[in-house]
């Protein structure tokens, strides 16, 4: 995709708008959807870049000088994605890491949307009051159920593979927005100056292997025995390949994984004692990344089976979570196999 003759910048808008135009069957529903998921993108990372100010602006529940209801960022974040969505007219219903049950758009245009989102708005909102980079997924499926009628759960158990469009925001150092609609997996980056997200990364391609290897290996003594073989392996010395690998863990999903998409790695969040079935989400959280993985030449995994494969049988069900460059994830398949 090359910026039109003369002009330096190819923003999301233009991005979609082109992308539909490689479509004549496209209707311009998805593309409507991802520009208002992009509008409240930029809605929640102006909040979230004066989150430190909130103690001078007031805290969570109080009333801030302008007279505002102080709201959890995670709370702005959820109604800013949730009212976009639904303004697009496009969604019949929206699962989120947010709303114990789906949250459906009966009035109107969306009781015959076409699609559904399943989304965490701002995942590892903790890390906010540490000015840790936080992040916003979502994934984008079909609906099952009829249209005009009532959006229900079956419409959200549905395996990864089936996803239409899936994507992060992450608000670090910059801001960017990362998506992939099943053609390849491309980056833009939010010039404030302009308040358009800018193709900064086409074609994003993640490294067939790496030398970077997340986990909290505070969970070690829990781990299943293949998790701590590799991670032995990951720390043995041997020039021949590499090792010993680096370990970065930052403790923000979208962050371990944004950094391991672009540079090679792995990242695992296997089965702990606290968390028995892990502790990612499948719908919102590792079906998502396991699709951008998937497009830009990564893979992700339970330890056993693929991640898109999983059909879901509740909207918050966890499950163990691997992904990364693909003969990383091999290496750990292997242990995994020999050591359970
Ligand atoms: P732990 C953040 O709370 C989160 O949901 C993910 O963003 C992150 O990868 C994980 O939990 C970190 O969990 O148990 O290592 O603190």
């Amino acid at each position: 995709m090359q910026a039109s003759a003369g002009y330096p910048i190819v923003t999301l808008n233009e991005f979609i708008i082109n992308r539909q135009d490689e479509h004549p069957e496209a209707k311009g529903d998805l593309s409507r959807l991802l520009h208002h998921i992009g509008i409240a993108a930029k809605i929640v990372n102006k909040k979230i870049n004066k989150a430190g100010l909130v103690d001078i602006l007031g805290k969570a529940g109080e009333v801030n000088v302008q007279g505002e209801d102080v709201k959890k960022l995670d709370v702005f974040a959820n109604d800013h994605f949730m009212a976009a969505i639904k303004a697009s007219g496009e969604v019949c219903a929206v699962a989120s890491e947010e709303n114990q049950e789906i949250i459906t758009f009966d009035e109107g245009l969306s009781r015959e949307g076409h699609y559904i989102v399943c989304m965490d708005p701002l995942d590892g909102s903790s890390n906010i009051e540490v000015n840790v980079s936080v992040g916003t997924i979502f994934s984008i499926y079909r609906r099952l159920s009829p249209g005009g009628e009532q959006a229900d759960v079956s419409d959200f158990l549905q395996p990864g593979t089936r996803q239409v469009a899936a994507g992060y925001v992450i608000y670090g150092s910059s801001t960017m927005l990362v998506y992939t609609t099943g053609e390849g997996v491309d980056g833009f980056t939010l010039d404030p100056g302009i308040g358009e997200f800018c193709l900064s990364h086409a074609r994003i391609r993640t490294p067939d292997t790496g030398r970077i290897y997340s986990i909290n290996e505070g969970n070690y003594i829990h781990f299943p025995l293949g998790v701590k073989k590799y991670i032995k392996y990951c720390q043995e010395i041997d020039p021949e390949t590499d090792r010993p690998y680096t370990s970065r863990y930052i403790g923000s999903l979208v962050s371990d994984f944004h950094r391991n998409l672009l540079m090679g790695g792995i990242f695992i969040y296997p089965q702990t004692q606290a968390a028995p079935k892990g502790k990612l989400r499948l719908i919102y959280e590792c079906n998502p990344i396991a699709f951008i993985a998937e497009q830009a030449n990564g893979a992700a995994s339970n330890g056993t089976g693929r991640t898109l494969d999983e059909v879901p049988v509740s909207l918050h069900q966890r499950v163990p979570f691997y992904v990364g460059s693909r003969e990383m994830m091999d290496r750990v398949h292997g242990f995994l196999a020999e050591y359970g």
